[in-house]
């Protein structure tokens, strides 16, 4: 018997072609020992433009004595668990082209078809404009100024679910919070699964284990696995996305509503006879104008800016969004060196929409989403000003890095098709989330 590991492609003697990754096993007659091979459990035929090649079958003229080729990394090694994508697809690669394909055949092989499943990919997932700028789908499930004014709710009938890593879900979290609507208002967390879609655990774990920090947990309304079959539960059913944040309302069976700004609107001024802290305004009549002026600005150019930067799908959407994302950084920076929130002395929804993107931006979207040009850390203004909202209190409790980073570089594969997670840029780790802000001498500036 002959056993053979080769590193180069040959012919044998009887001009059948075996590649590097095979290993030859010349066989005797010996009928037992053929099949106690397990020669003819793995067989797969493949072609390439110069050769034949049937992996793992029996080849030869059957007279001369029979050779068995089957691939050195075996794809199945355990017959009982199943193939390794990866494996598969390099034992596949060697058997078609072994080491000898030309790098210059195999780059252009490897881009035409990367470039064809990522533009099918994010055409889906990101859709764009004619000029390749991410437009970011509407909402379907929304709550009007008439809900948001007049509480027709009672407690226990609302179930919010969010994802840990989401900036929309982080909003009504964060306001949640400061409210004190916990009670009122009780969440589920999904965590986002393998294929991109949200998905529940089995059991939710007790926050103690985690400093208070939310995790990813089970469905605590629906019992459900996956917020699609949430979604699917209402009358009529339904095919749209199945988005977080969602505002459930648990007694009629339907989303009440899936636009995070509306779900803040409403938790603000929509839910006070429910909520611990109903004196807090983070919109009172005063500011209203002001912000909605920096919302104006802050979604578009930072919010969904990062977005756009991430998901442009040409160079020129890319430089637009990059551009229009550091100059609006730059002119948020210089406001906060005189003005301790952005409007003035009173934190407000604005300030919480900004806040939810900045906490993101040098663990993610300064590496995802290309968002390079300067790190937040670089920016002190904004740096402090982030450090305060996340000290106040209940906030740190919303903000779990793990679970973003993790959401970000493992689960959108388009962007990170290895999902290694890199490591966070120096200062920006979560230690430094509490050192002193020092923000409270604005305060002190404007009022003497
Ligand atoms: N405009 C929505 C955006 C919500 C949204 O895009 N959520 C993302 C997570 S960051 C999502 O759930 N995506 C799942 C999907 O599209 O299937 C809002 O502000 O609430």
């Amino acid at each position: 018997m002959l056993t053979e590991t080769s590193t180069f492609a040959r012919r044998d003697g009887n001009g059948a072609v075996l590649c590097s990754s095979l290993c030859l096993k010349k066989v005797g007659e010996n009928r037992e020992e053929k099949e106690k091979s397990g020669a003819m459990s793995f067989i797969g035929a493949a072609s390439c433009c110069h050769f034949p090649i049937i992996s793992g079958a029996v080849i030869g003229d059957a007279n001369a004595g029979t050779r068995l080729i089957s691939p050195r990394m075996s794809m199945n090694q355990n017959p009982s668990q199943p193939p390794n994508p990866a494996t598969l697809l390099t034992s596949i690669t060697k058997l078609l082209w072994g080491p000898s394909l030309p790098p210059g055949l195999l780059i252009s092989t490897v881009r035409t078809g990367w470039n064809s499943a990522w533009n099918l990919m994010m055409a889906q997932l990101a859709p764009s404009d004619p000029s390749g700028n991410y437009s970011r789908p509407a909402s379907k499930f929304r709550l009007n100024s008439s809900d948001t004014t007049n509480p027709q709710f009672s407690r226990g009938s609302l179930h919010l679910y969010v994802g840990l890593p989401c900036p929309w879900a982080h909003r009504t979290l964060i306001v949640r919070a400061l409210k004190g609507l916990e009670d009122a208002v009780p969440v589920s967390v999904a965590a986002s699964g393998q294929d991109g879609s949200w998905e529940f655990q089995d059991r939710t774990p007790s926050p103690d284990a985690n400093l208070g920090v939310l995790v990813p947990g089970k469905d605590n309304a629906n019992g459900c696995r996956t917020l699609k079959e949430v979604y699917g539960r209402r009358k009529g059913g339904y095919s749209g996305r199945a988005t977080v944040p969602m505002l459930w309302h648990s007694e009629r069976k339907e989303p009440v509503c899936n636009e995070s700004y509306d779900i803040i609107e409403f938790f603000n001024s929509g839910m006070n006879a429910l909520a611990r802290n109903p004196e807090l305004d983070l919109s009172p009549e005063p500011l209203k104008g002001q912000i909605e002026e920096w919302n104006r600005v802050i979604y578009p150019n930072i919010n969904n800016g990062v977005y756009r930067c991430g998901f442009a799908q040409s160079q020129e959407a890319y430089d637009r969004a990059v551009t229009s994302l550091f100059a609006t950084l730059d002119r948020v920076e210089d406001h906060l060196a005189s003005s301790r929130y952005l409007c003035g002395e009173a934190l407000t929804l604005a300030d919480v929409c900004l806040f939810t993107t900045l906490i993101r931006f040098d663990p993610v979207y300064n590496v995802l989403f290309k968002c390079t040009k300067k790190k937040l850390v670089e920016y002190p203004n904004l740096h402090g000003y982030m450090r305060e909202i996340y000290q106040m209190p209940k906030v740190a409790e919303t903000c779990n890095l793990g679970a973003i980073m993790d959401g970000y570089y493992k689960t959108l594969f388009p962007l990170n098709p290895g999902s290694i997670c890199p490591v966070v840029p120096s200062g920006s780790e979560i230690v430094n989330l509490s050192k002193p802000h020092n923000r409270e001498s604005l305060s002190a500036v404007v009022c003497r």
